[in-house]
């Protein structure tokens, strides 16, 4: 969409917006034995239907899958040994045999989403997705007698971000790595009343993922807290731009104009890392260059 919001002789404004909405669904499948002749896909418990189910991978009539987010719902941190003391009927199959019922007190409470007191990969739910539900930008440009302002902005909404260098840090799983601020807030004997686990070393207590550090595995085996919301708004483009009165060069130029640009300026975003712009695992992507171009155009 396109729109001059005002015309003058001296002053103009015109506007301009974007979207974009994608979604991709499985029409048809070789026949196989499957449900809806599933291939792939991961298997979880649903609380509203009690029942359990295969979601993602590609299943006729639905959304393609491998976009698809499930992580481990944390549903509070052990406060005290006490606390995790009292849950060591529950079995982790996610822990060593000799640890699967045992747990200390900082480490994350499992939702035992079907209630059978082991936390197993059926625990596990649906969080969202790592493409966005819409994307979109919106166009400015002001014009006063011979000063031009444009500006360019882009926007993504509605998909999840595992920032994996933030991740890493906190499972220090080298040791060496650098922390993210969430460590300050972790759970420590005197910081009980937190949201964030024990910090410990080579991911040990299996509370920031609980399979590997690949991205399928990041995707499907993740604690859920450590996911973000990619949501972003970004500054892409201002420039401004001046025609310069060329009467005084009698005609040897017809136009001079010059210009200063400034390129991916700032983002407005919740989530921890540089790059919104890329749903699912990241492992540090290069961002986007902040870039200032002064330049002229002469026509002669
Ligand atoms: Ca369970």
């Amino acid at each position: 969409m396109d729109g001059e919001v005002f015309r003058s002789k001296d002053f103009s404004w015109n506007v301009g917006a974007i979207f974009t909405s994608n979604r991709n669904y499985v029409i048809k499948l070789p026949e196989n034995d499957n449900d809806l002749n599933r291939q792939g896909g991961t298997r979880i418990w649903n609380p509203d239907t009690g029942r359990e189910e295969w979601v993602g991978g590609f299943q006729e009539g639905q959304r393609m899958g491998n976009d698809l987010v499930v992580a481990f719902e944390q549903a509070s941190i052990y406060a005290s040994q006490a606390e995790a003391d009292a849950d060591n009927d529950i079995t982790d199959v996610f822990m060593p045999a000799a640890s699967r019922n045992q747990r200390w007190a900082g480490d994350a409470k499992w939702v035992d989403q079907n209630n059978d007191g082991i936390i197993d990969e059926l625990d596990r739910r649906v969080i969202g997705r790592t493409t966005p539900d819409f994307v979109g930008g919106f166009t400015s440009n002001l014009r006063y007698k011979s000063f031009n302002f444009f500006v360019k902005t882009d926007f993504a909404v509605g998909h999840l971000v595992w920032n994996h260098i933030r991740a890493k840090g906190y499972a220090q799983t080298q040791g060496n790595l650098n922390q993210p601020v969430e460590v300050l807030d972790s759970w420590t004997p005197t910081n009980t009343n937190t949201d964030w686990p024990r910090m410990v070393f080579v991911n040990d207590g299996k509370n920031v993922w609980r399979g590997d550090e690949s991205e399928s595995s990041l995707q499907n085996f993740g604690n859920e807290q450590f996911w973000e919301k990619g949501d972003y708004l970004a500054i892409r483009e201002v420039t401004l731009s001046y025609d310069v009165p060329v009467t005084q060069f009698q005609n040897a130029i017809q136009r001079l104009s010059v210009y200063l640009t400034l390129s991916n300026i700032h983002y407005f975003k919740s989530m921890s890392g540089d790059t919104p712009e890329i749903g699912g695992v990241q492992y540090g992507a290069f961002p986007m260059p902040k870039t200032f171009t002064v330049g002229g155009n002469i026509t002669f």
